[in-house]
């Protein structure tokens, strides 16, 4: 389906677009090929490059691993499940947090400065990022000569390169320099800039990870030299700037690559080819990703308005585009800054200027790493999905010793915070640190990406780390005393205090670990019988099976809430909490039903009620996937409208926590997916929680679980039409407001109609299936 031709003009284009340039970083824009990026500025007299690789991380490898855990863990349970809870937390605190106690921190490269020349008057200023073509823009006149600036960072290249032109010939003249908060120095080699430096130090471990940037201009016509550090470019007619970027990291355990290397043999490659020949290849890598879904959810009276005063109008204003552009820029920048073999996504992509970045700018994996791919299969970039397996890999091995050393187990556990050196052990405190099920829930998510792809390989690769994750509870649970149910001790539910009075969290067996647990023994099941594991692991999984069955039920507490814990103690007095409940029963991969589980339901919507709207940006982001989830597609887009605002919106369309955190992008989407398609629970839902806001609208190339690809349009709020295509065989269950009739390749099928507003079909794999309102 293509989009309705409202969407075609200039004013509509996929772009983010400003008439200054920006003063705050918060203002530049994001360009990313997975492992390198850059935020441009786009001034006129001086153009900033902030400059980041993903790998550049203060300190080096380190094993967490602390001992005095393993023989203060008995006493820590005795404590727990005799309600000592703040004795348990204070002896946590004493004996076993992680070597060192907080993890690293993600770190920038540094600043390419250019310095122009320009003629003092300036006209016609436009700076955009071009989700179309992945490309950053900056133009202007400057007395009577056109200026345009082009930003690229290349995935099949691994470059950043900066194209300068101007519409008269000998117009492009500059000096760029390097500067930056590491340990560097800057020398010239011919007539490139070459920095040498070093990542900082960190939580007494010294900064190991060391990077080289190298800068080459190639002028067209002009003068090019260098020298103290200063690149100079005279009076030529164009020029492209390569700027290669590449650190001595080489896995979590090992730094010791030879930067230099690896940055003149990409420098040099890219080097060889022209402008026009490095942006065709990377708007074609680029495209190939991004061109698969297309959103429309209607114009809007603001699209012709900078993008940052559109944020400012949203909430009052009808601009579903800004929502279409905010849905397009989240996967713009899953695919500019999670792409195969780099690192995942940290807290904020790859994207950071700072030394010391709020929370590390690293790894939280009690929500945050997890909402980052949300959206990844939903939106048909399961690419981008694959950085987070290869960290579930490091996490299975790396955490292995630490499930050893500090619980006495097998298997393997990661607490609540990862890094680039792939820290397991608890950290910080154990009021936000005693929690073992970060590794749990990831391992889960490996088994809904393969509902997605049906990738029966990689479900053999994960097939063991999903395993691992699950070893480590069988070794670990314990009987709760009186119920005879198998809970986590010490855990907590995270970030949810109880008995207020004592501050603590500390606590056994949380409602949001047996819950990740029911889905991880699921997935070890499910998975172990694909990849032909089932009886060669069979007396694992008979353990398994048991365990499951012993944890404890969901339950509805006293105020008609969710319960949080095995206790039906109270934590929602203080609604205005910044946190909903980390409760993974209403995670998106969770499956509560309005048909199966119809009260578990009204306690859900109880507790989201209780928590009240008010957050952190990837709680609002969360808490749009939830009321979607829950078929209330009008109260998800309040939430929405409450994040396209300028508290939870900065002017380059960055989530703000605050400060800029990157899941909230990414949870937003995934929302938004959920309004429009829906596929847990086994069966595949239409327009399931359609705002009334967006009446009219299509999008083309969803994915749903079963590995399916979905279009859809629909008008008046009602489904219109829709085209799936099947790329695995599988019965289907479709569910829609309306009756529809099912065509595929031999005419309409004769369907089974277990209710008026469900069909179930057998699609033939690399069929298309039109399904129409009848
Ligand atoms: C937890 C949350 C914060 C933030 C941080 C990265 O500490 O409480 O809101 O998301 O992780």
């Amino acid at each position: 389906m293509a989009p309705s031709p409202g969407t075609a003009g200039r004013e509509h284009r996929l772009r983010l677009f400003y008439d200054k340039p920006a003063e705050q970083w918060l203002e530049a824009l994001p360009v990313g090929n997975g492992r390198l990026g850059a935020m441009v500025f786009g001034g006129v007299r001086t153009e900033r490059l902030q400059l980041n690789e993903d790998t550049l991380w203060a300190g080096g490898p380190y094993d967490p691993a602390n001992a005095e855990a393993l023989r203060a863990l008995p006493r820590i349970r005795e404590l727990v499940f005799t309600g000592q809870w703040q004795r348990a937390q204070d002896l946590i605190d004493a004996s076993c947090l992680g070597d060192p106690v907080g993890e690293l921190m993600y770190q920038p490269v540094g600043d390419l400065r250019l310095g122009f020349a320009v003629h003092p008057a300036v006209t016609d200023y436009e700076r955009e990022l071009d989700l179309d073509q992945a490309v950053a823009r900056t133009s202007f006149t400057a007395g009577d000569v056109r200026h345009t600036r082009e930003v690229i960072a290349s995935a099949p290249d691994q470059v950043v390169a900066v194209r300068l032109t101007a519409d008269r010939p000998g117009a492009v003249s500059f000096r760029a320099r390097f500067d930056s908060p590491q340990r560097y120095e800057v020398s010239c080699s011919g007539t490139d800039l070459v920095v040498a430096g070093r990542s900082g130090d960190a939580e007494g471990i010294a900064g190991q990870v060391l990077f080289r940037t190298l800068v080459r201009a190639m002028g067209e016509g002009g003068t090019v030299n260098s020298r103290d550090g200063v690149l100079t470019v005279t009076g030529a007619d164009a020029v492209t700037l390569l700027v290669s970027t590449a650190t001595s990291y080489v896995d979590y355990r090992d730094t010791s690559a030879d930067p230099a290397v690896r940055a003149s043999h990409h420098l040099a490659a890219a080097a060889e080819l022209s402008w026009q020949t490095l942006l065709r290849r990377h708007r074609e890598d680029y495209q190939r990703l991004f061109h698969r879904v297309s959103i429309d959810l209607g114009g809007g009276g603001t699209a012709a308005l900078p993008t940052d005063q559109r944020v400012a109008l949203f909430r009052d204003d009808d601009d579903p585009q800004l929502a279409a552009l905010y849905y397009q820029y989240a996967r713009y920048l899953l695919i500019s800054c999670s792409r195969p073999g780099t690192q995942p996504a940290n807290l904020q992509g790859i994207w950071n200027d700072s030394m010391t970045p709020a929370w590390g700018s690293k790894y939280t994996i009690n929500i945050n790493t997890q909402m980052n791919y949300w959206p990844a299969d939903p939106a048909n970039l399961s690419e981008c999905f694959e950085p987070l397996c290869d960290l579930v890999t490091d996490l299975a091995e790396a955490g292995r010793r630490t499930a050893a050393v500090q619980y006495g187990a097998r298997g393997w556990v990661a607490h609540h915070n990862t890094d680039a050196w792939r820290g397991t052990s608890m950290v910080d405190s154990a009021l936000t640190g005693a929690w073992p099920s970060g590794g749990a829930w990831l391992s889960v998510m490996l088994w809904d990406h393969y509902l997605f792809t049906g990738d029966e390989d990689a479900l053999r690769r994960h097939y063991p780390l999903i395993k691992g994750a699950a070893r480590f509870f069988l070794d670990t649970l314990a009987e709760y005393p009186g119920h005879g149910w198998l809970v986590t001790n010490p855990s907590i539910s995270p970030e949810m205090p109880h008995h207020r009075e004592l501050n603590t969290t500390v606590c056994a067996g949380p409602t949001m670990d047996t819950q990740l647990l029911r889905d991880l023994f699921a997935a070890c099941t499910q998975a172990a019988a694909i990849v032909g594991r089932d009886h060669e692991d069979g007396a694992f999984l008979a353990e398994v099976s048991a365990a499951r069955a012993r944890l404890a039920p969901m339950r509805v507490g006293h105020l008609g809430q969710l319960q949080e814990w095995i206790e039906d103690w109270d934590a929602l007095a203080e609604t205005n909490h910044r946190h909903v409940s980390h409760l993974y029963g209403l995670h998106p991969g969770n499956q509560i039903t309005e048909r199966d589980t119809p009260e578990l339901c009204r306690a859900a919507r109880r507790t989201l009620e209780l928590r009240g709207d008010d957050g952190t940006g990837w709680s609002l982001a969360w808490k749009i996937n939830l009321w979607a989830r829950l078929a209330e597609g009008d109260r998800a887009y309040k939430l929405l409208a409450d994040q396209l605002t300028p508290r939870h919106t900065a002017p380059n369309l960055f989530d703000l926590h605050p400060p800029f955190q990157i899941d909230g992008n990414f949870g937003a989407v995934s929302g938004i997916t959920e309004m429009l398609l829906q596929s847990h629970a086994g069966e595949v839902h239409l327009l399931p929680a359609l705002p009334t806001r967006w009446p009219h609208g299509s999008v083309r190339g969803l994915r749903a679980r079963g590995g399916l690809e979905i279009d859809l349009s629909w008008h008046g709020g009602r489904l219109r039409r829709a085209v799936l295509r099947a790329a695995r065989r599988g019965e289907i269950r479709l569910r829609t407001a309306d009756p529809v009739t099912v065509h595929g390749p031999y005419g309409q099928l004769r369907l089974s109609r277990p209710e008026p507003s469900v069909v179930v079909f057998l699609p033939e794999p690399g069929a298309e299936y039109r399904i129409d309102c009848s």
